[in-house]
């Protein structure tokens, strides 16, 4: 269904006995102006502007043990929304993500309401402008055991991430005690190793500082972390809300990229017939808010997701909009013997994201790194990675360890 220009569309993937019909005429009247066929004249006259409207009813097969079945989708009215996250999501699933079995899987915004999200700043060419690589996928490390530790210390595994040859390093999204190693700090310590890595050998690098603390100081404290050097900041934007990405998104004085983190996302996407499914929250209400990278789980590794959810997230990400597209990053238990699998699937335009992968490499996290770039290596020339494997002994240890996957 093509987006019309007076309508939020909204689809809705629903279950049960009742009549679709009635049900879809109950959402589009009861979720605008309330009751219709009661109201006097005048009135309806005054509220027609505001009255939603039953687009399409696409009942289903019903499921394995006979339960009915259908997609409804709902216009609402452009008139009854401002352009922002709150007014769109509470409109379209505000009392309604409530009442029974129904999961929101779809949502199309005229292109004069889209246009006023901000969308991704930086995107895939940004990004890549920002770290001068342009013919392969990206290698983002994810910095484990964090928390705890001095700043010192930190600093030395830093060093051991870039010295593998990575793009970018994140900050675990669960670090959020720093005393011992303060963000500004780190910021300040980190970007230092950037600049000098990209003195010695040229190579630049990102990392992803975890924006923390209470919403009310999040815009004044990611500008004082872009103020001291911060390349690139992450988000868990789930828990924080898309107003606050779409915040920061929008600020002038935050010009770096923003990563988003997909934790507590789950608890959104993860019922087959409840919440908001997965590609409409990770691919594009992300993009919407302002993502340049959006981080959500693989089809392969440990916290996996189903391989056509994956790919539509993913392809939301990237698809033609008034909006840049925004890098993908397939994560969670990925290890080198996956890279020829993420890449058949991800293509170029995406992120390779390890912390296990590479961390737990027998030799270390050089090592690990090392790993991960011979495999993209092979993977982006078209070379099995057993073959490659052979004059690299990184990813040779690497596979001992994890194996190759085969699709
Ligand atoms: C989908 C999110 C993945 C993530 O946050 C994370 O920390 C992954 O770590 P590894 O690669 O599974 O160790």
């Amino acid at each position: 269904m093509t987006a019309d220009k007076d309508y939020v569309l909204a689809t809705y993937l629903v279950h049960g006995n009742e009549d679709f019909h009635k049900k879809a005429e109950r959402i589009a009247v009861g979720l605008t102006v309330g009751t219709w066929t009661e109201l006097p004249q005048e009135k309806k006259e005054k509220m027609a502007a505001h009255l939603g409207k039953v687009f399409q009813i696409q009942e289903l097969p019903p499921t394995g043990n006979g339960v009915p079945r259908a997609l409804l989708t709902i216009g609402y009215p452009t008139a009854n929304v401002t352009p922002d996250f709150p007014a769109i999501l509470t409109t379209v699933f505000g009392k309604l993500s409530m009442d029974g079995q129904i999961k929101l899987v779809d949502l199309q915004l005229p292109e004069f309401l889209l246009s006023q999200f901000p969308g991704p700043r930086f995107g895939i060419e940004g990004v890549r402008r920002l770290l001068g690589v342009q013919d392969r996928p990206l290698l983002m490390s994810i910095f484990k055991q964090c928390i705890g530790l001095s700043l010192d210390e930190l600093e030395e595994e830093y060093q051991k991430q870039i010295d593998g040859g990575v793009d970018l390093v994140k900050d675990d999204e669960i670090f959020f005690r720093d005393e011992q190693a303060p963000d500004i700090e780190r910021v300040r310590a980190f970007e230092r190793r950037n600049r000098q890595r990209q003195e010695r050998t040229g190579k630049k690098t990102l990392y992803a500082v975890n924006l923390t603390g209470p919403v009310t100081r999040l815009l004044e404290k990611a500008k004082r972390l872009v103020e001291a050097g911060a390349s690139c900041l992450l988000l868990n934007v789930t828990p924080y809300g898309l107003d606050v990405l779409h915040r920061l998104a929008a600020d002038p004085d935050i010009n770096v990229p923003i990563m988003a983190h997909p934790a507590f996302s789950g608890a959104l996407y993860a019922s087959p017939r409840h919440g908001v499914s997965s590609p409409l929250l990770l691919g594009k209400l992300m993009r919407w808010a302002g993502a340049d990278i959006v981080l959500f789980p693989s089809p392969y590794g440990s916290v996996a997701m189903p391989r056509e959810e994956s790919l539509q997230v993913a392809d939301y990400l990237r698809e033609e909009s008034v909006h840049r597209p925004a890098f993908p990053a397939p994560s969670a238990g990925i290890h080198p013997g996956l890279v020829p699998l993420l890449f058949r699937d991800f293509g170029i335009q995406s992120v390779v994201n390890a912390g296990g992968g590479i961390h737990g490499h027998p030799q270390g996290s050089t090592a690990g790194g090392k790993a991960f770039v011979a495999a993209i290596s092979a993977a982006v020339g078209g070379r099995p990675l057993r073959e490659a494997a052979a004059d690299a002994p990184e990813l040779r240890a690497a596979i001992e360890k994890w194996g190759v996957a085969e699709g």
